[in-house]
């Protein structure tokens, strides 16, 4: 009980306070007090039992690209308040305070959330009904370790899987000890890229060689920041992270910023951006629209273009390209598709004006430094690689990189304080699926090969997925795509025949669980750990111990496995006779070897935020030594360039195989994939593009279900008035969204926010199935799961729908 519920009850009140000041216990003795009215006699009791307020210090370990650390009041063993932490060196780093979001602040109601699990279970009913018997944790262990033994024996390691899952980035249990576990019983099948940036990443390599990109810290020095799909005010939110390092650096510049978004975003709002609104999935339309206007107006220098890049001109193509095969003459409509890519051409199909068009195209080549980056809502789509590179090359084409200010198109780098993950060891099973795939590598595993779904290490799957460890996602039943597929997948025990799932809470995924774990919540455990990854400049540790004892039955999945390699006989090979204890002290010395003026851990341990500093490479402009001399300072390319032509690219095009209609261009074309308003004949049927994001209201699903946050930050889904007039749907009301892969009932907001033709919602709502119909609201009732044409990846912003009143 809070503490205003209880100064509420007038009657009680004073004679309390007074009572509780006298023996110094105030406050922390009103939460304890849950039920009214209490008699004198428990008051007494209470009171005697009571211990001083103490503040511990824990950190959210959600997958935001922040690592906020928690200030945790406890009182009676009970979390009271969840705070920020005062930060430190107050001095030197201004007021850095690694501020956490309405998320974190919220974590009492996540610890104590009624859908806790609380004790190991065993399946009982159908897979996926949801119901369970309590088992012990002897029991619960043992049957994993036969689980594992049975399938290796049966189908081989490779058909054990470890599920993509990032619900929690702990580094002495969680995943690690899950990794070092699996590869100590004879390994299993693992996957590459990530639901995250499977299109970027993959696309990044054609482009630039290795990953890199300038800092925010950057834009202290940019009079233009062009922000494609990227919406820092709800996805990076941490006073530590990018949203803070972006809010100073404008304080210094007052640049201005322009966000184009298909939704005015909280961005947009809280960066006083203009917003120029875009039809997801045409962003590479609105880069050749731009650079067909700087063409059409001397803008563009060729000899420098050419001096940094291959493929722009035909004079730069490489000797295995067509002719004509350049952006350049893309642009201008002298390449295969003879159409060229005027400025009212880009107008048609993202839907932003000729003039506005025009108009950026002028201040992007004329700013004094332009800091051009993306998000990456723009590449969750089934043209994602495409939309990747295109954003990339335009600072090229504009002559916007490589000097104090700029950027050159991708998302913000960041650094990690390096603090050691409990090491897994090596993977005996080296094949490695997409992570896309996994629904196929069970049902279809006969259809992934390396040309067709660039399966890895391997010439076919042999049995496909026999087995699964789930730890800490919902990916199974929540986050991947057309769920009502991915549901009769998982349903059929035949196929994938065990499925483990460890989490705090009775997901939609632990219903499919054969075995389901409770874990400790962050709060509940201790480790030592590091930012994540979107906290740009901004280094830190934070030492976390368990703010209150772990509830019920709920235990560290280092414990758990351990007991697993106990059953399996491995047990000293997987502890090396440590506790995790041990483990995190062992972590936190091989951190002090390189920073030897830290204190010995015994001083630091469980003390929160252990050391914090801004790193001095933010000062650097990415590619800087590559503009001023790209011959003495390459790429990492074949070329040694920027490739807008990739002949690797167009290699894989003409080997790989690919369902008809899609492409692997080897220029950042704009390609119509199916779902989007050109796929026309689907169009028809369903006229609104759907396009998901990230809500502030929740990190994916995890503290999707803390009332609080729901109340604060609804799941609704957005419509343009014009769409939603013409559909008879008013604010608010309850609606359904639908297509061919399923419905999906929630309620609508009928805003300005979003263009006409549109459709925004958040993804990460709880799923929750009635007669068909998604009535959690979970977006991926309705996503698709066709992998896109080079990642392989999720175009889980790409679907057309229809919207009714429900
Ligand atoms: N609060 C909160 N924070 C989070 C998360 C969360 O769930 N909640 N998730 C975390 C994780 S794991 C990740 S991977 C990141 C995700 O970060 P992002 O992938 O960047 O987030 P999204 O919201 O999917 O997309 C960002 C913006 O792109 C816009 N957008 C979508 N399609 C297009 C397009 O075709 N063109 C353009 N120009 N814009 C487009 C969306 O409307 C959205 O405003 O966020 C992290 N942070
Ligand atoms: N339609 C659509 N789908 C998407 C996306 C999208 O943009 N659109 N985004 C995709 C992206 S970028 C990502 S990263 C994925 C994320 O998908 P997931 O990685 O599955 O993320 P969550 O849904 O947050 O699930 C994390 C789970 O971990 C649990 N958990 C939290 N803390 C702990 C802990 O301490 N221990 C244990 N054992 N469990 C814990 C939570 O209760 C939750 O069930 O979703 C993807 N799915
Ligand atoms: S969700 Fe992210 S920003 Fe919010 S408290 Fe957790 S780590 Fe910090
Ligand atoms: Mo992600």
């Amino acid at each position: 009980m809070s503490k205003l519920a209880f100064l509420n009850v007038a009657t009680t009140r004073r004679s309390l306070l007074e009572y509780s000041g006298k023996i110094g216990v105030g406050t922390a003795l009103l939460s304890t007090l849950g039920s009214l009215p209490f008699s004198k006699k428990a008051l007494a009791q209470e009171v005697s039992a009571h211990t001083e307020p103490q503040f511990k210090h824990s950190a959210c370990l959600v997958n935001c690209g922040s690592r906020c650390a928690l200030r945790v009041r406890v009182e009676n063993d009970r979390i009271v308040q969840v705070e920020p932490e005062i930060p430190l060196n107050e001095n030197e780093l201004g007021t850095h305070q690694i501020r956490p979001c309405l998320r974190g602040r919220s974590n009492r109601f996540r610890v104590y959330n009624p859908d806790r699990l609380k004790y190991p279970m065993k399946r009982v009913g159908k897979r996926g009904e949801g119901k369970f018997e309590r088992i012990s944790w002897d029991e619960a262990t043992k049957y994993i370790a036969d689980e594992l033994v049975r399938i290796r024996e049966k189908y081989g390691n490779e058909s054990i899987y470890y599920q993509y899952a990032t619900g929690a980035y702990y580094h002495t249990q969680g995943r690690p000890a899950w990794q070092r576990l699996l590869n100590l019983a004879g390994g299993y099948l693992q996957y590459f890229n990530s639901y995250s940036t499977a299109q970027i990443t993959t696309a990044t390599p054609y482009t630039y060689g290795l990953y890199e990109a300038s800092m925010f810290t950057q834009v202290a020095h940019s009079d233009l920041v062009v922000l494609f799909g990227l919406n820092l005010s709800e996805t990076r939110m941490s006073g530590g992270g990018q949203v803070e390092e972006l809010r100073r650096s404008l304080e210094k510049s007052h640049a201005k910023v322009i966000v184009i978004d298909p939704r005015y975003t909280d961005s947009a709002i809280v960066e006083h951006a203009e917003w120029i609104p875009i039809r997801p999935t045409a962003d590479a339309a609105l880069v050749a629209g731009l650079v067909h206007t700087m063409i059409k107006e001397d803008l563009v220098d060729d000899e420098t273009v050419d001096r940094y890049a291959v493929g722009y001109t035909q004079a730069s193509l490489p000797a295995s390209a067509k002719p004509n095969a350049g952006y350049k003459d893309y642009v201008l409509g002298k390449g295969p598709d003879g159409v060229e890519k005027t400025a009212q051409w880009a107008s048609n199909i993202t839907g932003i004006p000729v003039t506005r068009i025009i108009q950026l195209a002028r201040e992007i080549a004329s700013a004094k430094a332009a800091y051009i980056c993306q998000g990456w809502g723009p590449q969750r789509h089934g043209n994602g690689e495409q939309t990747a590179r295109a954003i990339q090359i335009l600072p090229i084409i504009a002559n916007q990189f490589g000097r104090l200010g700029t950027n050159n198109g991708n998302w913000p780098q960041g650094e990690n304080y390096k603090v050691p993950y409990m090491p897994t060891g090596t993977n005996p099973v080296q094949v490695k699926i997409p992570v896309y795939t996994w629904t196929d590598a069970i049902a279809h595993p006969e259809i992934i090969t390396p040309k067709t779904h660039h399966l890895q290490g391997a010439e076919k799957l042999n049995h496909g997925i026999k087995m699964i460890i789930n730890q800490a996602g919902n990916v199974l039943a929540n986050q991947h795509g057309e769920l009502n597929r991915t549901r009769a997948i998982l349903e059929d025990d035949t196929l994938c025949e065990t499925i483990v799932v460890i989490d705090n809470h009775m997901t939609a995924t632990a219903k499919f669980a054969d075995i389901l774990l409770p874990e400790t919540t962050y709060l509940e455990a201790s480790d030592l750990v590091g930012n994540s990854y979107a906290t740009g400049a901004h280094q830190y540790m934070i030492s976390m111990e368990n703010t209150i004892t772990p509830m019920w039955e709920c235990r560290s999945t280092y414990d758990v496995c351990a007991d697993i390699a106990r059953h399996l006989g491995v047990e000293e090979a997987f502890t090396l006779g440590r506790t995790q204890a041990q483990w995190v002290e062992y972590h936190y010395e091989q951190v002090r070897k390189e920073r030897p003026h830290l204190p010995p851990f015994a001083k630091v341990r469980g003390t929160g935020v252990v050391e914090q500093f801004i790193s001095p490479n933010s000062e650097v402009p990415v590619m800087n030594e590559f503009y001023a001399d790209p011959k003495a300072h390459p790429l990492t390319t074949p070329s040694g360039k920027v490739e807008i032509y990739s002949a690797a690219l167009q290699e894989l095009q003409d080997s790989w195989i690919l369902p008809e209609g899609d492409k692997i261009a080897a220029i950042p074309e704009f390609l119509v994939v199916p779902d989007t308003p050109w796929d026309t004949e689907l169009a028809k049927k369903f006229p609104l593009q759907l396009c998901g994001f990230h809500t502030k209201g929740h990190a994916h699903s995890t503290y999707a279900s803390v009332a609080v946050l729901q109340e604060a930050v609804p799941n609704q889904v957005w419509i343009n008035p014009i769409d939603a007039m013409a559909r008879g749907i008013h604010n608010n009301d309850l609606v359904k969204v639908y297509n061919d892969r399923g419905t999906v009932m929630i309620e609508a907001k009928v805003t300005h926010r979003v263009l006409p033709g549109v459709a925004s919602m958040p993804e990460g709502a709880w799923s929750v199935v009635k007669n068909g119909v998604d009535i959690g609201g979970c977006i991926n009732s309705i996503t698709s799961h066709r992998i896109t044409p080079l990642a392989k990846g999720n175009p889980q912003h790409t679907n057309l729908v229809e919207i009714a009143r429900a």
